[in-house]
C-alpha cells in the first residue's frame, strides 16, 4: 500500500485522501474573486482543513479553459504568503503551479508538494523539484489552457494519457525524484470532451497500473455540469458520485472544493470497505 513521501509528511493512501482547493486567483471561475486575497484564503483554508482535508492545494494561475496567463510576480504575490502562513501551522500544503520560480519560492515557504497541470513540463520545473525533498502531482494535458478545449482529439485516450503519464514518471526518475513522491493524474477537463473524461474515469484502474497513486479532480467541472444540466456552484452531489467512482477504479487522492461532503461519503466507502463480517 502507498505512502506518499511529501517533504516532512508521511500520507498514509491505505485510505483515500482528500486535498482541498484553495483559490488565491480573482478569476478563478468557481471562486469568482472572493478568495483574491491572502487573508480570506487562509481562512478558507483553515476551514477546509477543519472538514477533513488532508492536504490543502493553494493556486494562484487559473488555469480554466481561456484563462489568461498570470505573470510570475502577480503569482508569487498571491502564493507565498498563504503558503507560509498554512505551512506555519503545520498543514500539509501543496502548491499548484506550472512555474519553476513559483515552485521554488512556494517549497522555501513550506509546501509539502508541488502540483502541476504541465506535469514539470516547464524548462527547469523538473530541477527545482528534484532539488527538494517534496512530492509531485504530475497531471496530463493535451494542448494548453488557452485553446485545450477547442477541438480535443486521441486515438485512445486512455493509451495515450497512460503513455504520457508513464514518460514523465520516468523523466522524475532520472532527474532524482524518487517513486514514493510521485502521484499520477489523467486530468480530467484539461483538452478532453465528455467522452474523453467519461472513458478515463471508467478505466482509471488502467492508469493504476503504472504502480503509483492516481488522484482524480473533478470537482465542480464540466462534465458534471454536461451530465446533469447544474450550475457550477450546484455540482457538489454530482462531483461526490463522480469522485466515488474514481475511488472505485483506484483513486488515492481526491481534489475537491467540497471537503466536508467529500468526507462524509468517504466515511461510508471505508466503513463498507473495512466491514469484518467474516465474508
Ligand atoms: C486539476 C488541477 C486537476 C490537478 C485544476 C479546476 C481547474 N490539478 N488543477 N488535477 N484541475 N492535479 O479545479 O476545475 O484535475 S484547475
Amino acid at each position: 500500500m502507498f505512502v506518499l513521501h511529501a517533504g516532512p509528511h508521511r500520507l498514509s493512501l491505505a485510505r483515500p485522501i482528500v486535498m482541498g482547493i484553495v483559490n488565491v486567483t480573482p478569476d478563478s471561475f468557481s471562486d469568482g474573486g472572493r478568495l483574491a486575497d491572502a487573508q480570506a484564503a487562509i481562512g478558507h483554508a483553515l476551514k477546509l482543513q477543519e472538514e477533513g482535508a488532508d492536504i490543502l492545494d493553494v493556486g494562484g494561475e487559473s488555469t480554466r479553459p481561456g484563462a489568461a496567463k498570470v505573470p510570475v510576480a502577480d503569482e508569487l504575490r498571491r502564493v507565498v504568503p498563504v503558503v507560509e502562513a498554512l505551512a506555519g501551522r503545520g498543514c500539509v500544503v501543496s502548491v499548484d503551479t506550472t512555474k519553476p520560480e513559483v515552485m521554488r519560492a512556494a517549497l522555501s515557504a513550506g509546501a509539502a508538494m508541488v502540483n502541476d497541470v504541465m506535469a514539470l513540463g516547464a524548462p527547469s520545473a523538473l530541477d527545482a523539484v528534484a532539488a527538494s525533498d517534496a512530492a509531485v502531482c504530475l497531471m496530463h494535458m493535451q494542448g494548453d489552457p488557452q485553446s485545450m478545449q477547442q477541438a480535443p482529439a486521441y486515438a485512445d485516450v486512455v493509451v495515450e494519457v497512460k503513455q504520457f503519464l508513464a514518460d514523465r514518471v520516468a523523466a522524475c526518475e532520472a532527474a532524482g525524484i524518487s517513486r514514493e513522491r510521485l502521484v499520477i493524474d489523467p486530468g480530467f477537463g484539461f483538452g478532453k470532451a465528455l467522452e474523453h473524461n467519461l472513458a478515463l474515469l471508467r478505466h482509471l484502474d488502467r492508469l493504476a497500473e503504472l504502480g503509483l497513486p492516481v488522484l482524480a479532480g473533478l470537482s465542480r467541472k464540466s462534465m458534471l455540469g454536461a451530465l446533469t444540466g447544474r450550475a457550477v456552484d450546484r455540482r457538489e452531489f454530482a462531483g461526490v458520485a463522480a469522485h466515488l467512482a474514481a475511488v472505485a477504479r483506484g483513486a488515492r487522492l481526491l481534489r475537491v472544493h467540497d471537503v466536508a461532503a467529500m468526507r462524509d461519503a468517504l466515511a461510508i466507502w471505508n466503513a463498507v470497505e473495512e466491514q469484518q463480517d467474516g465474508t
